[in-house]
């Protein structure tokens, strides 16, 4: 089966939960992508010259972006089965940053992690499940203009 709509729902409520503090969640986000890639520090910009990770309005508009393209892939999934990259400048960044496959992982980790907390006693199996497939369309549409 594809998509679902109950799918699409969890990611969409779990990712208000998301942005109600994202002062909060953007830094356990990064923190945790950290502490699993230490060396992806100095390819963000706005962490090079900073002192571990540190809340700042851009660090905070990154991490919005990256759960709402995922959230955006979810609304996709369920209305065309597919997930189309409306930016295509998106793997020219990557590319140029030094993001490599591997990296993809640890992201996904850490965004699985970062919504088991945004979700608090709404988390499920299921939950993650749905923010797991609509990241990987995602990174996959991305890689595919890796290459
Ligand atoms: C830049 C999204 C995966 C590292 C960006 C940008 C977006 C984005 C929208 C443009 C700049 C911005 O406005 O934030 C995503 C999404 C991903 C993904 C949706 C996965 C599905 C990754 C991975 C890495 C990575 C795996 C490696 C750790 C970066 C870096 C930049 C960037 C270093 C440049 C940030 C800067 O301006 O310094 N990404 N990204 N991204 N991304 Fe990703
Ligand atoms: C990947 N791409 C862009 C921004 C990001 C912010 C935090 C973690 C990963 C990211």
């Amino acid at each position: 089966m594809g998509f679902t709509e109950k799918q699409e729902a969890l990611v969409n409520s779990s990712y208000e939960s998301f942005k109600q503090n994202l002062p909060h969640y953007s830094v356990l986000f990064y923190t945790i992508i950290l502490e699993k890639a230490p060396a992806a520090k100095d390819m963000f910009s706005f962490l090079k010259d900073t002192a571990g990770v540190q809340d700042s309005p851009k660090l905070q508009a990154h991490a919005v972006k990256v759960f709402g393209l995922v959230r955006d892939s979810a609304v996709q999934l369920r209305a065309k089965g597919e997930v189309v990259l409306g930016d295509a400048t998106l793997g020219v960044i990557h590319i140029q940053k030094g993001v490599v496959d591997p990296h993809f992982v640890v992201v996904k980790e850490a965004l699985l992690k970062t919504i088991k907390e945004a979700a608090g006693d709404k988390w499920s199996n299921e939950l993650s499940t749905a923010w797991e497939v609509a990241y990987d369309g995602l990174a996959t549409a991305i890689k595919k203009t890796m290459n």
